[in-house]
């Protein structure tokens, strides 16, 4: 029997920040972490590609569950209401590989993305990936991932190789994207080698602290170089309630007049925070606080702000219950559900496939 409640119509959820992942990159990932290398990201790429093969190893259970899509992923989405996940493939994505091996594993992933979405419509869109270590290169598989493949848009995992894209020689790939129309979500990886040192202890490389921290300052690199100035179309996405770039608006704005005043800043159009306001949006991914919700919508605008699980990582159950129950309007409800995510990565607009729970 419907009560009142379920028989009100059911917002369509689109979670924005879900991640996955490809049994070639997964074992691409495996040797990685059995190599030398001293990066931060090393830390999480050996606990989850590196973790033994079977159902009582936790980060082996995670791993399987990053490169499941059609079984346990479809089945949580159903039990919690969630029409879609767009999917992107999972931080430190083919950022650490060779540049010849991260342009094939991009290719092959976006193929296998776009597969699943085509067998799941309703269910799967995606954001495709790209090789940065070959900007030309990355360009040609953003114009497939686009115009063939029909993908949602980009996923960037922060810096490669420790350079952030005020770096010109990734240029031809953020002309590529503005020119696609294409948004780019920059998602964490571990910090850079130079902001990677405090973060080794006490697990800060990780969620908890430092991933936050390296995207806020890839963010406001790209802001205060006057990249926005060259690219004012280029659509950028981050996750995490923006990484608390918003909350620092006045002292970066202020500061950054300084700076441009004494040289050592280039001069810019507008403010640091326009061009937030401008280029920029934010999902909610793992970050469920009410307040940081409200503080978001009004310094960004309701339209600016999208909601996000980052399924395997966060739980879909309170990500629902966060969006379900966050005091805002039904009008603005259905922004952030949804209407955001549909207009900014060309999801078409539908009704919601599955009732569940509502
Ligand atoms: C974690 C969190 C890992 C997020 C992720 O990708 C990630 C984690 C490697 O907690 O280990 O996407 N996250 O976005 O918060
Ligand atoms: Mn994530």
């Amino acid at each position: 029997m419907a009560t009142v409640k379920n028989s009100k119509k059911k917002i369509r959820r689109i979670a924005t920040e879900e991640a996955f992942s490809i049994p070639e990159v997964a074992s691409a990932l495996r040797d990685v972490a059995r190599s030398p290398s001293n990066s931060s990201d090393m830390i999480l790429v050996k606990r989850i590609y590196d973790a033994p093969d079977d159902d009582k190893s936790p980060m082996g259970r995670m791993r399987a569950r990053l490169i499941d899509l059609e079984d346990e992923r479809l089945r949580d989405m159903d039990e919690n209401g969630v029409d879609m996940h767009l999917l992107s493939l999972t931080a430190p994505g083919v950022q650490m590989f060779d540049a010849d091996t991260a342009t094939e594993l991009a290719a092959l992933a976006n193929d296998r993305l776009a597969a699943v979405i085509q067998r799941h419509p309703t269910r799967f869109a995606g954001l495709a990936t790209f090789a940065p270590q070959s900007p030309k290169r990355a360009s040609k598989e953003m114009d497939r991932a686009i115009n063939k493949l029909k993908l949602n848009g980009f996923i960037l995992n922060s810096h490669t190789n420790s350079e952030y894209l005020d770096n010109q020689k990734y240029w031809p790939f953020l002309e590529a994207a503005e020119a696609l129309d294409a948004c780019i979500y920059i998602h964490p990886r571990g910090a850079s080698d130079g902001m990677a040192a405090p973060f080794r202890d006490y697990g800060l490389d990780s969620a908890q602290w430092g991933y936050g921290l390296e995207v806020s300052t890839h963010a406001v690199r790209m802001i205060v170089s006057g990249l926005f100035d060259h690219f004012p179309k280029l659509k950028i996405c981050i996750g995490h309630m923006g990484e608390a770039v918003h909350f620092w608006f006045w002292r970066l704005d202020f500061m950054n007049k300084h700076a441009q005043d004494r040289g050592s800043a280039p001069k810019l159009k507008l403010k640091p925070s326009e061009y937030f306001k401008r280029n920029f949006v934010i999902t909610t991914s793992g970050q469920e606080s009410p307040l940081a919700l409200d503080y978001s919508i009004k310094a960004l605008g309701i339209d600016n702000v999208m909601w996000a699980i980052d399924y395997p990582y966060q739980p879909s159950t309170p990500a629902v219950k966060f969006m379900d129950t966050a005091p805002v309007s039904d009008a603005e409800r259905e922004k952030l559900y949804h209407g955001n995510a549909e207009r900014v990565f060309h999801i078409a607009a539908g009704a919601s496939a599955k009732g569940a729970g509502r």
